[in-house]
């Protein structure tokens, strides 16, 4: 594993001596501070995965594995998402995703280095931060199932997302460093093929938590997406990837805090 700094090449290319296996997970994650800070994200996501790849090619690593996301996709209302559609990315993050996946086949076909692209779907695990404005739906409700605070749903909780937890990304990422078939940037989504609403997630996490908080309901929030749901057979038939936590599991693991969780 590296660390280092993503935007100073230099400091890459030295922490990646002797290194085989780079996974880069770094980024401006956050798809609103992309929009205020579009430069910063040019800086970090497209010229930071740029940097990566140059380091490790320079470097002689055998594979890189990068997180991009499904914000690619966009509004395009067709589900569930397959990898052959059309990127239609309507963020600076977005767009910083996709032109790392096109670098990552660059630098495969150029370069000779082995690249694989995953767009991860909606993550969640122990240790995700629920404070911020920018955190994820279930890191949020979680902190306000611990705060005792009423939860807010944007709209009418109709809307559906696919959530995948984060040990199930973790197989993805091992699946893609390990699979001899690929490594030419081949793209895989990272979900778990199944739409769930987030008034059913609430009553879930309800159900796993014991509380009995009533949502408050404000309106939908501008540019939020209706429904979103991966197709996964590119990733199972390829990498042979299969999601092993089902939702209550997950949720579960969440809320127990990290330690307690099951393990596969
Ligand atoms: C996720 C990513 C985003 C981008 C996008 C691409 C996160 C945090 N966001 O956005 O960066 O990649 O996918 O499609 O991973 N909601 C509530 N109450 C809350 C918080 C959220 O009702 O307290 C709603 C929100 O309006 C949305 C749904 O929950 O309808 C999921 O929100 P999210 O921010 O977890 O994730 P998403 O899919 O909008």
């Amino acid at each position: 594993m590296v660390e280092g700094d993503i935007c100073d090449p230099a400091a890459l290319a030295g922490a990646m001596q002797g290194v085989k296996h780079v996974f880069h997970e770094a980024a401006l994650v956050s798809v609103t501070v992309s929009v205020e800070h579009p430069l910063d994200n040019d800086s970090i996501n497209i010229r930071g995965t740029l940097n990566v790849l140059q380091a490790a090619r320079e470097a002689g690593v055998k594979r890189v594995v990068l997180a991009t996301s499904a914000a690619v996709y966009g509004n395009n209302p067709e589900l569930p998402k397959r990898e052959t559609m059309l990127p239609e990315p309507e963020s600076p993050y977005a767009l910083g995703k996709l032109a790392g996946e096109y670098y990552m086949k660059l630098y495969s076909h150029l370069y000779g280095l082995e690249a694989v692209s995953l767009r991860y779907f909606n993550v969640f695990g122990p240790r995700q931060d629920g404070k911020s404005m920018y955190s994820g739906v279930i890191s949020r409700f979680a902190d306000d199932i611990r705060q005792g605070r009423a939860p807010t749903i944007f709209g009418d909780g109709g809307q559906t997302r696919d959530f995948v937890f984060v040990k199930d990304v973790v197989q993805a990422n091992l699946l893609a460093m390990k699979t001899d078939s690929v490594g030419k940037g081949e793209i895989f989504n990272v979900a778990t093929g199944r739409q769930i609403t987030l008034l059913k997630l609430w009553e879930i996490l309800k159900g796993i938590s014991g509380s009995d908080l009533k949502p408050g309901f404000k309106e939908a929030r501008i540019g939020d997406i209706r429904h979103s749901v991966a197709d996964i057979s590119r990733i199972r038939k390829d990498l042979g990837y299969e999601p092993k936590f089902s939702m209550e599991e997950g949720l579960s693991a969440l809320m127990d805090g990290l330690g307690k969780e099951r393990t596969r």
